[in-house]
């Protein structure tokens, strides 16, 4: 019996017990673990179909044929990592570090798996990300207020009456979150705009117009503090701005907030009295913010727990542990430059990046505006690197390509960004590839490197990391995880408290109160492209197979273009278009129209990344704006 955690970028970080009995691994979720609770997702009970895939990748590749177009030789590793480090080193001689990209993200959680790679890339002083893809606002707002994005950890729901999931279709995304609130038997609300099966498993739910959340939860301020059902005694105590923002709320006009946000006067209210009589927790999604108004939308949501009396009654990130050692930033001798995730096209149209290194991320399905991104790397002259387990469409445009290992085949920990729980990985077999600290090692080698950093064993970076935590390597391989105990904490905002007039908004050039604009699209359907249950992100269409591409709309819009159920449709706006099939959906409302976000565009030829916008929220951090997208829709 060996111990794995499931690596996906997903909230649960999930604890395995795993076995590898006649050259076939078998997988069941850890009994131990409260969480994971003795059973896997969907996705993570099919694993071992991941793991054994005959798709996986066995040997490194070299484009022979034109970039995209899926020519390729194999080759050796040692030839691989020669050709990889001798064009680093041109590179980096002829254009300078900072014309080095490293590009990467979450397709692997494990500690040294995510960050060992990053050691090579701050001792060369490469350019990196700044990770705007995915929760950036989110963070960004909860600062504001909390000076935090670390809220509550889940397990102290047990105390709690009821849960508001905002925008996160958690029965997907968080299923072990969820039935931990189920068993928990607190109340569940949701707030989303579709109709989701999280939504249909609430006793509550609000049905929301996109972008209106700002003045949903403003109008559910200014009701609870209208009829004083605030926690008074805690505010006076714990919030800066309480006066300054009862102001700004009472002078809120209640009529267009139902027009706007499609919620009438009852809905609002009923949110408003029984949120504040059961004292409610909010889990912000990260979904809903990726929008131009996710950041407002975030800062509005996340005053609604303190009012009722929390101190941070709400669920966003978790950070337990300290694991910078792992990424060894002090290699570095210049600052970082940051390259805004989201805006990879651009600089690469502008010519600041001629080499890209990319692992742990299929940005060639992942990042908006595709045809923009595909057309900057054809016509510019970016070396590009991909070190993947398949040969994903990223991998398919780059010059080599690296065969990685999965999280079952190496000695990794992961903590999770939703509980307080570090669990072990230890390998249980080995197929085919490599891992990313292996792959680092090897090109350190390669090019000459002898900082003794660089070729730090898993075992060792994991040692230092838990003994720098205060955690016990023998308790971890005892049952596979330990739980971090939370250390009281302190709003690090300017004032020390919970500041609903926020100065560092103010700073930002923000107004000190979040506020409300009114969406704009110059096209007349809402296009959301939200998770799928049976991928993460891109990963898993190439193996389970089991994806969605249906475009969901609702009758009405389709009547409206006499589109019926089934028809193959075209949907487009200025930056493309794909065809499809519709599924007409109550689910969805009028305006609005679904497709699931980022399956792999080599095997279904499109995906939604072709059509939604790469627009930042340039005051939240760069924080993306997928949902921002307008489209239209005809019957082809
Ligand atoms: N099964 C599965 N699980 C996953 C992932 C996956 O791909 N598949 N991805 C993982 C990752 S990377 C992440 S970041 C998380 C994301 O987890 P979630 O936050 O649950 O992800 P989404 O489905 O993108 O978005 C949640 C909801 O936001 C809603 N929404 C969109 N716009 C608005 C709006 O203006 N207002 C409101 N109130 N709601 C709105 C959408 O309808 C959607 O139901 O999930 C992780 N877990
Ligand atoms: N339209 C739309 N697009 C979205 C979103 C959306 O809501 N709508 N959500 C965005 C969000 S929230 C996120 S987080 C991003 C995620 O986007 P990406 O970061 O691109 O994530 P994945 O698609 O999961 O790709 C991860 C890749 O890492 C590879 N991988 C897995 N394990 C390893 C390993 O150990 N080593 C190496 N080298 N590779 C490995 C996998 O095979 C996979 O190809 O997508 C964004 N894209
Ligand atoms: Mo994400």
């Amino acid at each position: 019996m060996t111990f794995s955690v499931c690596m996906r970028d997903c909230y649960d970080t999930c604890s395995i017990v795993s076995e590898f009995k006649s050259g076939r691994l078998i997988v069941k979720g850890n009994p131990e673990h409260p969480l994971t609770a003795g059973f896997l997702c969907p996705k993570g009970a099919l694993l071992p179909r991941w793991f054994h895939s005959k798709e996986r990748l066995r040997e490194p590749l070299v484009r022979t044929g034109e970039r995209g177009s899926g020519n390729f030789r194999r080759t050796s590793w040692e030839e691989a990592i020669n050709l990889v480090a001798e064009k680093l080193r041109e590179t980096i001689e002829k254009h300078g570090s900072e014309s080095v990209l490293v590009y990467q993200y979450a397709g692997d959680r494990g500690v040294v798996n995510y960050a060992f790679p990053l050691r090579l890339f701050h001792y060369l002083n490469i350019a990196m990300l700044d990770y705007g893809i995915c929760d950036r606002a989110g963070q960004e707002a909860l600062r504001d207020i909390y000076g935090t994005a670390v809220g509550m950890d889940p397990e102290e729901l047990k105390r709690q009456k009821l849960i508001v999931y905002w925008g996160i279709n958690a029965f997907w995304t968080n299923l072990h979150g969820f039935l931990l609130a189920k068993r928990y038997d607190l109340e569940i609300w949701t707030v989303d705009v579709i109709r989701t099966e999280t939504a249909k498993r609430s006793e509550k739910f609000f049905q929301i117009w996109p972008d209106t959340d700002v003045l949903f939860a403003l109008a559910v301020a200014r009701l609870i503090i209208e009829n004083e059902l605030h926690d008074e005694d805690f505010v006076r105590e714990n919030v800066y701005g309480f006066e300054e923002f009862k102001n700004y709320v009472t002078k809120l006009n209640l009529d267009p907030v139902e027009h706007e946000t499609g919620l009438s006067r009852e809905e609002i209210e009923e949110f408003a009295f029984g949120f504040a009589e059961k004292r409610g927790v909010i889990h912000i999604g990260y979904g809903f913010q990726r929008s131009l108004s996710g950041g407002e939308a975030v800062r509005a949501i996340a005053i609604l727990p303190a009012l009722v009396g929390h101190r941070l009654g709400f669920i966003y990130d978790m950070k337990t542990i300290d694991k910078s050692y792992a990424e060894g930033g002090f290699l570095r001798t210049k600052p970082i430059k940051r390259i805004p995730q989201m805006k990879l096209a651009e600089y690469i149209e502008r010519g600041e990046i001629k080499f890209l290194y990319v692992y742990n991320s299929n940005p060639l399905a992942s990042l908006p505006n595709q045809n923009r991104l595909r057309k900057a790397l054809i016509e510019n002259d970016v070396f590009m690197v991909t070190h993947d387990i398949f040969l994903t469409d990223t991998a398919l445009f780059s010059d080599v390509v690296l065969p990685a290992n999965t999280f079952f085949e190496r000695l990794d920990v992961a903590d999770s960004y939703y509980h307080r729980h570090v669990a072990l990985n230890e390998p249980v077999a080995k197929l085919y590839g490599k891992s990313n600290s292996e792959v680092t090692r090897l090109l350190a080698k390669a090019l000459g490197i002898e900082n003794p950093y660089l070729y730090e064993s898993n075992e060792e970076v994991i040692r230092k990391i838990l003994e720098a935590n205060g955690l016990i390597w023998e308790e971890l391989k005892a049952k596979g995880f330990v739980k971090v105990p939370e250390k009281p904490r302190k709003w690090e905002t300017p004032s020390g408290k919970i500041e609903f007039y926020s100065q560092r908004a103010v700073g930002r050039g923000l107004s000190p109160f979040p506020e409300y604009k009114p969406p704009q699209g110059n096209y007349p359907l809402r296009l959301l492209s939200p998770t799928h249950r049976m991928t993460i992100t891109s990963q898993y269409h190439n193996t389970y197979g089991m994806i969605d591409p249906n475009l969901y709309m609702n009758p009405e819009d389709a009547a409206e273009r006499e589109i019926c159920d089934g028809d193959t449709v075209e949907v487009f706006n200025d930056r493309g278009r794909i065809k499809t099939t519709v599924k007409l959906s109550d689910d969805v409302p009028k305006g609005v129209v679904l497709l699931y976000k980022a399956f792999w565009p080599s095997l279904l030829g499109w995906n939604v990344n072709f059509l939604t916008s790469d627009k930042t929220v340039e005051k939240y951090g760069n924080g993306s704006a997928y949902h921002s997208t307008w489209v239209d829709v005809r019957k082809v």
